[in-house]
């Protein structure tokens, strides 16, 4: 059997998908984002007999993509995103097997489906990826989490995350992914240690830069960031410095934005729900999680969005 696998090559929740059928399987990784999704299914070719997705969110266009790839393949869907239900009955109906739930994070599920199979260490691994995915409190990682020393897989957690947040490097990346496949503990992965201490001190020039830069508009701060900053990141630290419910920030690309928004831990609103619902309605796209979502609308669009959007904060 010849497997593929496209995974969410930013955080560690997609890289530890990645560890986690590497092992299993010798899966070779495609690293992707929803930026080069399309360009990475495109290059599945027939020679391969399997490939996995996971935790990464599909859209309509990208249905015709997987039918192709249906057609010498089977496909595997394993993710934590929402997903609307005529999408995933229409990727049923292809043959697409589809391993779906909003509650944990993707290696949760994919240590789930395969743990007959996998060793024990295979539990950290998960644990790290729901640390960082803010999804500690999922049915199926609470579980696993309740054996472990939560300071200690807490701790390596963090240094893998912070780690990829000062270094996306595609070399990185795929060390990271190869030495986690082998179960190494984070702080041992080379240049892992250091990438976290450089993230910290990143974070905090960042936080210095806040109060000067961002706008408050009652519930909601925003700010926009530059080509080498992670918006997702800086909308993070913008709720984080301004304590704001909602944190937004956003960069241009070309003649579209990227917008990411952060929600503080009991924020009633759902940010996947209403990015996707206002990208839409200003010639977009977008989606994601209660309390961390993206969207993409036309720059021309961007004020009239954050307008909607605090309308919707701030009734
Ligand atoms: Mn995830």
């Amino acid at each position: 059997m010849q497997f593929a696998h496209i995974t969410h090559g930013d955080d560690p929740d997609g890289l530890v998908c990645a560890a986690l059928l590497r092992r299993l399987f010798g899966t070779e990784t495609i690293l992707a984002n929803y930026d080069d999704l399309e360009e990475a299914l495109g290059g599945i070719e027939p020679g391969y007999d399997s490939l996995y997705i996971t935790d990464l969110n599909l859209r309509e266009a990208l249905v015709p993509q997987i039918e192709r790839i249906r057609g010498f393949a089977t496909v595997t869907i394993i993710d934590h995103h929402p997903m609307e239900p005529t999408l995933s009955a229409w990727l049923r109906s292809l043959g697409v097997e589809i391993i779906h739930d909003t509650s944990d994070c993707a290696s949760a599920l994919v240590y789930d489906h395969f743990k007959e199979q996998l060793e024990k260490d295979a539990a950290r691994l998960a644990a790290y990826a729901a640390v960082n995915d803010m999804f500690e409190d999922g049915p199926i990682a609470s579980k696993l989490m309740d054996g472990m020393d939560r300071k200690f897989v807490g701790h390596e957690a963090l240094l893998l995350g912070s780690a990829l947040g000062s270094d996306q490097s595609k070399p990185f990346k795929e060390r990271i992914v190869e030495e986690l496949s082998r179960y190494a503990y984070p702080h041992r992965i080379r240049g892992v240690v250091e990438a976290a201490m450089s993230q910290l001190e990143k974070i905090v020039r960042i936080k210095e830069t806040v109060p000067g830069r961002a706008k408050i508009l009652g519930r909601l701060a925003y700010m926009e960031c530059g080509e080498d900053l992670s918006t997702g990141e800086v909308a993070n630290i913008v709720m984080d410095t301004l304590l704001v419910p909602v944190g937004l920030c956003w960069k241009e690309q070309g003649e579209m934005v990227n917008i990411s928004m952060r929600g503080e831990r009991r924020l009633p609103e759902h940010l996947g729900d209403i990015a996707s619902r206002l990208s839409k309605r200003h010639g977009g796209f977008g989606g994601g999680h209660a309390r961390a979502s993206g969207a993409k609308v036309p720059r021309a669009k961007l004020d009239a969005f954050l307008a909607d959007l605090a309308g919707e904060l701030n009734p």
